[in-house]
């Protein structure tokens, strides 16, 4: 009974040693720019440095700026415990995330981020900047019709919207229209 006890904790013991790993996972040490930090100017270049040195091939960074659009320029560098990639001229004032995700030298992966703020918005004009549509397109003597106006409106935002509010009072008010004659033509065909 204590020879199968023994084996037992023997074994369990052995399950233990398997399932925790020899290497702890790499683990971030430092950045350049730092997590959190507040920046004028927009970083050229995000270098990650970990502890311990980082296997290649996997490496991935992205830096998703206030607007939702990417920042990051290239491909990603390893090189032993540090990992950069390039950064474009940046666009709006804003948290900037820099996701990554890396393959520790213990073969697994690890993914995280750190965050900086652009404090003033960045040379490069932000891909939002809305496109001066002529609203009056929609008045073109050839109509493509409210379907395609209802997908132009889509694509064209703020503008579009407009138009389609617009195209669509002209649809109510004409029905309104309709209607109205018709009664008052029923009014008089009674009378
Ligand atoms: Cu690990």
């Amino acid at each position: 009974m204590r020879r199968l006890l023994t084996v037992l904790l023997l074994a369990s013991a052995a399950l233990l040693g398997a399932v925790t790993p020899a290497q702890a996972h790499n683990v971030l040490i430092s950045s350049d720019p730092k997590d959190g930090a507040e920046l004028a100017t927009g970083p050229k270049k995000i270098t990650l440095t970990f502890d311990q040195p980082v296997r290649q091939g996997f490496a991935q960074i992205s830096v998703i700026g206030p607007d939702g659009a990417q920042w990051q320029e290239g491909k990603t560098v390893v090189d032993r415990a540090k990992v950069s990639v390039g950064v474009k001229p940046l666009g709006p004032a804003g948290v900037y995330s820099v996701g990554y995700r890396i393959l520790s030298s213990d073969g697994h992966p690890v993914s995280s981020k750190i965050t900086f703020t652009l404090t003033v918005p960045g040379q490069a004009a932000p891909a939002q900047a809305p496109a001066a549509e002529p609203v009056a397109s929609a008045a073109a003597p050839q109509d493509p019709g409210l379907g395609a106006q209802a997908a132009e409106a889509a694509q064209n935002g703020g503008a579009g919207m407009a138009v389609l509010w617009i195209a669509g009072s002209i649809v109510v008010l004409g029905g309104a229209t309709v209607v109205a004659m018709r009664r008052t033509r029923e009014q008089g065909s009674a009378g």
